[in-house]
């Protein structure tokens, strides 16, 4: 019942970091939200939870063909949690509570400071991305061990041998220092850990959060070079405004490589041309589930669908033209749904 619930949902990333980092200022200009932006340690208690559009130009070109009512993006959902400390783990600045939220997230983003600002209080001390992303690594895997401990505390009283050596071997190598994700772990393995939620499986793209004065230039996995001052500052001004400043927004490559760390990608319906709308699926999925996620109550119900690739149908003009031509396959249900499909259940 929970999974079903959670496709019905956005996927959803968790902004973290040390407090007075950015982690606000980012959420701010993906969401186009007010929130409380302040140089204080833990303004954010309550997440602020926000749905994104997924830019996709292919959404556009269809909408032109198709010419419907109305025309929906796909969504991605942000989660604004507070900063963690030394020892958050332990409760630290509220810490294991925010701790708890990431576990509801299916990716992370974590912010790190290297903006150098003496009036906005850096609790690391010092400019140093390396050090702060340990910081944030041992409080994430402090809290994995202590999912661990208590799952083995379980697993005992029942008598789960096997089970319990998988979480031993895991806990030893996270006591080493290991993130989950990068410990070997064979695919039934991965299962039998999947019900805990490891705050370090999760995928994770770090922000280097710059401002002009701030160079930085050593390679780090999955980063991304930003200046998050400059992307709420330059918010309300039109696409021509920036343009004329020579300011580049990067708050779309921030969403698609969220997109891209989790494997997604995006099909197409057009409900008879009514409503053009994108929807995310992960990459592999059979056409069922993609069903599922259209029709909520499908499961049983889906026999077939016809499928063309958006490219196809734009080069076609409309999709009686591309029907015409042959370009509409009808797929049953082991079909893996690719992305760009667009695709017309039919029941
Ligand atoms: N100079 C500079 N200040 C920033 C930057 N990003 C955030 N700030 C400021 O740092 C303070 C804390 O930012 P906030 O987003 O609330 O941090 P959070 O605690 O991580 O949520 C605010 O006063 C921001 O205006 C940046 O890139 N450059
Ligand atoms: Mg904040």
């Amino acid at each position: 019942m929970f999974l079903l619930y959670h496709w019905a949902m956005s996927f959803s990333i968790g902004i973290i970091g040390l407090p007075n980092v950015g982690k606000s200022t980012i959420f701010k200009a993906l969401t186009k939200k007010e929130v409380k932006i302040a140089p204080r340690a833990f303004t954010t208690i309550d997440p602020n939870i926000g749905k994104v559009a997924v830019p996709d130009k292919r959404l556009q070109d269809l909408s032109a063909i198709i010419r419907p009512e109305k025309t929906t993006s796909t969504t991605i959902e942000f989660v604004d949690i507070a900063g963690l400390v030394k020892g958050a783990h332990k409760g630290e600045g509220l810490g294991n509570q925010f701790l708890a939220q990431i576990k509801n997230c299916d990716a992370v983003i974590q912010i790190v400071r290297i903006f150098d600002k003496p009036e906005i209080e850096n609790v690391l001390g010092e400019i140093n991305p390396e050090k702060e992303i340990e910081v944030v690594n041992v409080e994430l895997l402090m809290k994995d061990l202590e999912t661990l401990q208590n799952a083995v505390s379980k697993m005992k009283k029942k008598k789960e041998v096997k089970k319990n050596e998988i979480l031993e071997k895991i806990k030893d190598q996270i006591s080493q220092g290991s993130l989950v994700s990068e410990i070997d772990l064979t695919d039934k393995e991965k299962m039998e850990i999947k019900e805990y939620q490891l705050l370090t499986t999760k995928p994770i793209i770090y922000i280097l959060n710059t401002n002009s004065r701030t160079e930085f230039s050593k390679p780090l996995f999955n980063h991304l070079l930003i200046n998050l001052k400059d992307e709420e500052g330059f918010l309300d001004l039109s696409d021509q405004e920036k343009k004329e400043l020579g300011f580049q927004s990067q708050l779309d490559k921030i969403i698609l490589a969220c997109y891209n760390i989790l494997d997604l990608i995006t099909f197409f319906t057009v409900a008879g041309g009514k409503e053009v709308r994108a929807w995310t699926i992960t990459k592999n999925s059979e056409i069922k589930e993609a069903g599922n996620k259209v029709h909520s109550d499908f499961k049983d119900k889906f026999i077939r669908a016809e499928v063309i690739s958006c490219d196809e149908l734009a080069l076609s003009a409309s999709w009686t033209k591309a029907k015409e031509k042959g370009l509409v396959k009808t797929v049953g249900r082991d079909y893996k749904v690719k992305d760009g499909d667009v695709i017309e259940f039919k029941i």
